[in-house]
């Protein structure tokens, strides 16, 4: 600015903060407690209640935005449906309800993905956006010990980059219908049962959502030593229904898987 005193920072100020910024907190992440690939409701709800108890919770999302399914609600119309035993769980984090028909409560969707963030954040999670968990670590007896992780730039380039990993006591598969963590261990280890009763990733079946809901915390569980499975890919690995546009069951999902690998790490495991 012409007369004025010029600031003290330049092009690379703004360069050396971030990179410097961005690698004090990454190196920070690189031993976890607990590791969850997906930030839709249902890992940023067990990225909350994780963080909220102490534990040291990173979530890894592929995409450069947070909230997963949640910002499209039902065929694009941005609301979200929630059932009572779940309501609590959007109540406490400031998401208002309104109630609906047949004793359910709306949720605006941009709403619910805001204060899922930031409640997750402020509980003292930390989230990375743009980096996908294409791998597990094993260890002995292939039990799951980390996350290998890779930016999704260079996946949707088709680049042959290697990729880098963290490690954590715990990792939460919450990547929705794919279950794509859990398919890529099954993938990756021939002849691996899974804990699910098929000892597979089974898939997602077509809709019946009363169904898929209510089943759905029975399906949060470890189903390999280290890898817990939530929300959709709890579904998914159980060969559950489809459940569409409420959202109830991602929470309760989220909440669980929590409890879970928080017992894990409790238990030295
Ligand atoms: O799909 P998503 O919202 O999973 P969810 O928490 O909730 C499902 C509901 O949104 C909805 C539903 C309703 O009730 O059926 O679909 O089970 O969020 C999954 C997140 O994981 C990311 C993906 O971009 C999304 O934000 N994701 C998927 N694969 C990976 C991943 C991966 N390999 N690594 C990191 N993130």
């Amino acid at each position: 600015m012409a007369g004025s005193q010029p600031a003290a920072w330049d092009e690379v100020s703004i360069t050396r903060a971030i990179m410097e910024g961005f690698f004090q907190d990454f190196l920070d992440d690189l031993r976890l407690d607990v590791a969850i690939a997906g930030a839709g409701p249902s890992g940023l709800t067990a990225a909350r209640c994780l963080a909220r108890d102490g534990l040291r919770v990173a979530v890894f999302e592929r995409n450069l935005y947070v909230g997963g399914g949640i910002w499209g609600g039902g065929m694009l119309f941005p609301r979200v449906v929630v059932q009572e035993e779940a309501a609590p769980l959007f109540r406490e984090i400031g998401v208002r309800l309104r109630p609906a028909a047949d004793d359910l409560f709306l949720a605006d969707a941009v709403e619910a993905v805001s204060r899922s963030a930031a409640a997750a954040i402020d509980a003292g999670a930390r989230i990375w956006v743009g980096m996908g968990v294409e791998d597990l670590v094993l260890r002995e007896d292939e039990r799951v010990c980390g996350v290998v992780l890779n930016w999704m730039a260079v996946e949707r380039a088709g680049l042959h980059v290697d990729p880098l990993a963290v490690h954590a006591r715990v990792v939460i598969d919450a990547t929705g219908h794919e279950a794509e963590v859990a398919r890529t261990l099954q993938r990756k280890v021939p002849g691996l049962r899974l804990r699910t009763a098929s000892g597979e990733v089974l898939g997602e079946r077509p809709m019946w959502s009363q169904v898929a809901e209510e089943v759905l915390e029975a399906n949060t569980m470890e189903v390999h030593p280290g890898l817990i499975v939530a929300g959709m890919a709890a579904g998914a690995a159980h060969g559950s229904y489809r459940m569409g546009a409420i959202f109830g069951g991602m929470l309760l999902s989220g909440r669980k898987a929590a409890a879970l690998a928080a017992e894990i790490c409790r238990n030295g495991r």
